[in-house]
C-alpha cells in the first residue's frame, strides 16, 4: 500500500450515517477502527464528505407527497428520497469522532447543489458534472485506489464504478463498508462492482 500510486478513498464516515444518525447504516461504526488502521499505511489519503444545503432535492422533506425511501423521476434520472442528513455544517454533517482525519491529503465535498445530488466522487448524479477528483488523482498520478466506507451500495458503488469508468484500477474491500440495502440494492451493488471489473474483498 506504500508506493506512490495509490491512494485510499474513504466515503462518506459521518454521524448522520452512524449510529443514531438521521440515515444511520446498520454497523457503521465497526468499520471506523479498521479504516483508520488502513489510512495509517496509505501514501495518499482522501475523504469525501456528504455536504447538503438544509433545501436539498434528494431530501423526502422537500417533496410535499413523498415519503424517505420513495424513488421519483429528477430531470438527470431516478432519485431516491432521503430523510434529511449531511447538512451543511451541522453535527449530523460532521466526520464521525472516532476517525482520524489528520492524515487526509485531501477532503472533497459533495452534494451541494440543491438540484442535483451526487453520490459519486467523482460526478454528480447526473453523471457528467465533476467533482474535480479525477483531475487531482491524475496530477498525483494515482493510478490504483481502494474504496471503504458507507454506504456499500450507494456512494461506496457508484464512486468505485465512476472510477473504473475513468480506467483507474479499483478495489472495494467489503469489510470496511457497511450497505443501506434497500430492494436488494447491496447484492445489485455487488454485481455491477464485479461487471465493472471492480475488484471486490470480501
Ligand atoms: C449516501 C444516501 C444519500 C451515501 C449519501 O453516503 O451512501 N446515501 N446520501
Ligand atoms: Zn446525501
Amino acid at each position: 500500500m506504500s508506493h506512490t500510486s495509490h491512494a485510499l478513498l474513504i466515503i462518506d464516515i459521518q454521524n448522520d450515517f452512524c449510529q443514531g444518525g438521521s440515515l444511520a447504516v446498520q454497523g457503521a461504526d465497526e468499520i471506523i477502527q479498521g479504516i483508520n488502521q488502513l489510512a495509517h499505511e496509505s501514501n495518499c489519503v482522501v475523504l469525501t464528505q456528504d455536504w447538503h444545503p438544509s433545501d436539498h432535492s434528494s431530501f423526502a422533506s422537500q417533496h410535499a407527497s413523498h415519503d424517505p425511501f420513495h424513488i421519483i423521476d429528477m430531470p438527470y434520472g431516478s432519485q431516491t428520497l432521503w430523510p434529511d442528513h449531511c447538512v451543511m455544517g451541522t453535527e449530523g454533517a460532521a466526520f464521525h469522532e472516532d476517525l482520524i482525519i489528520d492524515h487526509a491529503d485531501l477532503i472533497i465535498r459533495k452534494g451541494f447543489r440543491r438540484h442535483i445530488d451526487s453520490y459519486s466522487a467523482f460526478f454528480e448524479n447526473d453523471q457528467t458534472t465533476p467533482t474535480g477528483l479525477e483531475g487531482y488523482l491524475r496530477n498525483r498520478s494515482i493510478q490504483q485506489l481502494t474504496v471503504v466506507g458507507l454506504a456499500t451500495d450507494f456512494c461506496v458503488r457508484f464512486s468505485a464504478q465512476d472510477a473504473a469508468r475513468l480506467g483507474f484500477d479499483v478495489t472495494v474491500e467489503l469489510n470496511l463498508c457497511r450497505g443501506i440495502d434497500m430492494n436488494h440494492s447491496l447484492d445489485e451493488a455487488i454485481t455491477f462492482m464485479q461487471r465493472d471489473g471492480i475488484q471486490i474483498k470480501p
